[in-house]
């Protein structure tokens, strides 16, 4: 991997282990949740999610998605609950997705894949920081949504709309006043395990939160791996495949 990490040929997710090799290691994700085998667990608490819309800061394109990032100095945008103990702060949402439909998503159900997946990361705030939060085995919990193809998301065309002044790597723009809890569906069911970043450095630090019900979006294909100036590589299919379980188990929260 001679240029850096990314979703192509040389330097994908087949080629990661190489500079990385925590790539095959025992916790890492996504995973494909087979739901016979996901085992109900009824001390699992309800998913407590507090965001302030006044924490919105920026939208960045950082060559290989977009994220928006919030404001995390204080504890001002949390989420306790579900698997978690300890309270985790709220810190940026950004996406995978496919080059056409079929495709996208980083987790699987069962086998299927969805067109996009919606990642809100936080940090445990018993660490002075992200960064000191990211390879501790408790330090980082991140919400999964899926989405699936339909109605117009009001919600996230504010997202899409400022896509247009972010189109190449490293280019961001302000974005503010915006309620990251109107992305998530009705129902906050979820699948909870153990696993890890799915992009370098993989560190085996996430408990992941995976929602069961998708929320729907129009599409976005727009942006551009590439920084200005470089041939366009359009940005898709930006998404690790499945890792192995490798004897971890998956928990649901519902029957
Ligand atoms: O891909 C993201 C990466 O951009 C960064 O946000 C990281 C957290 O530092 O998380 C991964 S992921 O595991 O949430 N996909
Ligand atoms: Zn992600």
């Amino acid at each position: 991997m001679s240029h850096g990490w990314g979703y192509g040929l040389s330097n994908g997710p087949d080629k990661w282990a190489e500079n990385f090799q925590i790539a095959n290691g025992p916790k890492q994700s996504p995973i494909n949740i087979v739901t016979k085998e996901a085992q109900y667990d009824p001390s699992l608490k309800p998913l407590k999610l507090r965001y302030d819309p006044s924490n919105a800061k920026g939208i960045l394109n950082n060559g290989h998605s977009f994220q928006v990032d919030f404001v995390d100095d204080t504890d001002s945008s949390l989420l306790t609950g579900g698997p978690l103990s300890g309270t985790y702060r709220f810190r940026q949402f950004h996406f995978h997705w496919g080059s056409s439909d079929d495709k996208g998503s980083e987790h699987y159900v069962n086998g299927m894949k969805f067109p996009c997946e919606l990642h809100l990361v936080h940090w445990n705030n018993k660490y002075p920081s992200f960064a000191e939060a990211a390879d501790k085995p408790d330090g980082l919990a991140v919400i999964g949504v899926f989405l699936k193809i339909g109605a117009a998301n009001p919600r996230l065309q504010k997202v899409l709309d400022a896509l247009d002044s972010i189109k190449t790597k490293g280019k961001q723009t302000t974005f503010s006043n915006f309620d990251a809890k109107t992305l998530l569906p009705h129902s906050l069911d979820f699948w909870t395990y153990e696993g890890s970043l799915t992009t370098p450095p993989l560190l085996e630090s996430v408990t992941w939160i995976v929602l069961r019900e998708p929320i729907s979006m129009a599409k976005f294909r727009s942006l551009l791996f590439t920084g200005e100036g470089e041939s366009p590589c359009s940005m898709v299919d930006n998404f690790r495949p499945p890792q192995p379980l490798k004897g971890r188990h998956v928990l649901a929260s519902f029957k």
